[in-house]
């Protein structure tokens, strides 16, 4: 029988933990490490499927939280699932929607046998139990789906930290017997906060179920990058190297970089497509804002070497143009860019962990992009 998801191994850095791998799901290969994009309701803001893969997006993630609340998981079942409502056929990650009900602060209430939380559209109360976050994700029909999990903010006591680790535990093992399509593969998530002790804890309870991929959940948020590093740190000796590991929720160069040499293979993050909102443009030697007057002028492409679309065919001066007019197509054009940049460097990561050059590749990036040597 066909097995319908597998990771191969490919390249193993020699200086770092940094790994290059081929993860094949229902819905195609994914080259590893990747950036996701993110499709939180069903759409990479502004961006047609088509340009999404063109920016060379080879999996999306989207949100069982937005999706859930609208149009409901029925409406995207009827449909034939999120691949054909979307009409996206390559690979799809949806998020359990722990994290965004973590978001909503007082809009919501844990308890053991799930949370309870107002929509934030209309107030209207809702339970995800870790069963029924299952019945929605299995309606969606993502390639990857997450576990429904507890994450705690910085700062959090130990001792809830503690209890939100054991609910995520115990919520996982319920989500594993309640999840029964063999063309979904379910990642746990691993939390415990900032301390050491709780981090391997979680991690230990997470392994049993771990069997196509594993998540890292509840950092990433806004402690300070040097305790993001710390708790990869304490995990990497000790996550499976025969899957792939998942950092939740960041995708900004550095932590990409710092990840990777920790031995991450996934990211994703919204900052490609909102600060492209914004006027930010990223490229090789650090961000640009095009709403700045000196572009007014500057008729060369956003970054000269780039083949996305927008640097092809548009120059810094017509972007800030439309963004100065309030033109929805400059932020089309910046979040295509943003998105082929990230995965773009991606790309240029992977090369280096293959010809084992990549804290070589990792120091000159942050030479040029935050001008520091490190
Ligand atoms: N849990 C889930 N989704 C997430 C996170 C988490 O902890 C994070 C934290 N960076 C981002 N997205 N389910
Ligand atoms: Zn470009």
């Amino acid at each position: 029988m066909e097995k319908n998801f597998s990771y191969r191994l490919t390249h193993k850095s020699t200086q770092t933990r940094a790994r290059c791998g081929i993860f094949t799901t229902p819905h195609g290969e994914i080259q590893t490490p990747i950036f996701m994009p993110v499709g939180t309701q069903a759409s990479v803001k502004g961006l047609s499927p088509e340009e999404v893969a063109n920016a060379g997006a080879q999996i999306i993630l989207s949100n069982t939280y937005h999706l859930f609340l609208r149009p409901n998981p029925d409406i995207v079942e009827a449909a034939g699932g999120l691949h054909k409502f979307m009409n996206w056929n390559k690979p799809i990650l949806t998020d359990s929607g722990g994290f965004q009900v973590f978001s909503l602060a007082d809009l919501r209430r844990i308890t053991d046998d799930g949370v309870e939380f107002k929509s934030h559209l209309d107030g209207q109360s809702f339970l995800f139990t870790p069963e029924s976050n299952i019945d929605v994700q299995n309606k969606l029909g993502a390639d990857i789906i997450m576990q429904l999990d507890i994450c705690c903010k910085y700062g959090t006591s130990k001792e809830e930290t503690k209890k939100a680790l054991d609910r995520t535990a115990q919520w996982l093992a319920r989500a594993a017997s309640h999840h029964k399509n063999p063309k979904q593969a379910l990642f746990p998530i691993i939390q415990g906060g900032f301390y050491e002790d709780l981090r391997l804890e979680s991690l230990n309870l997470a392994l049993p179920y771990a069997k196509h991929g594993i998540a890292i959940g509840g950092i990433a948020i806004d402690e300070p990058f040097t305790e993001l590093c710390r708790v990869l740190d304490v995990l990497a000796p000790h996550l499976p190297p025969q899957i792939p590991h998942y950092l939740m929720g960041a995708g900004t160069p550095d932590y990409i970089l710092e990840a990777v040499a920790r031995g991450v293979d996934m990211f994703d993050c919204v900052y490609q497509t909102r600060v492209a909102r914004n006027g930010l443009a990223m490229t090789n030697t650090g961000t640009l804002n095009l709403r700045n007057a000196k572009f007014r002028d500057d008729f060369t492409p956003i970054e000269s070497g780039c083949d996305c679309y927008a640097c092809k065919n548009f120059t810094r001066a017509y972007i800030r143009h439309l963004i100065v007019a309030g033109e929805m197509f400059a932020l089309r054009l910046l979040s295509i860019h943003n998105i082929h940049f990230t995965m773009n460097f991606m790309e240029k990561i992977r090369e280096s962990i293959k010809n084992d050059k990549f804290l070589e590749f990792r120091a000159e990036f942050y030479n040029n992009y935050y001008h520091i040597s490190p």
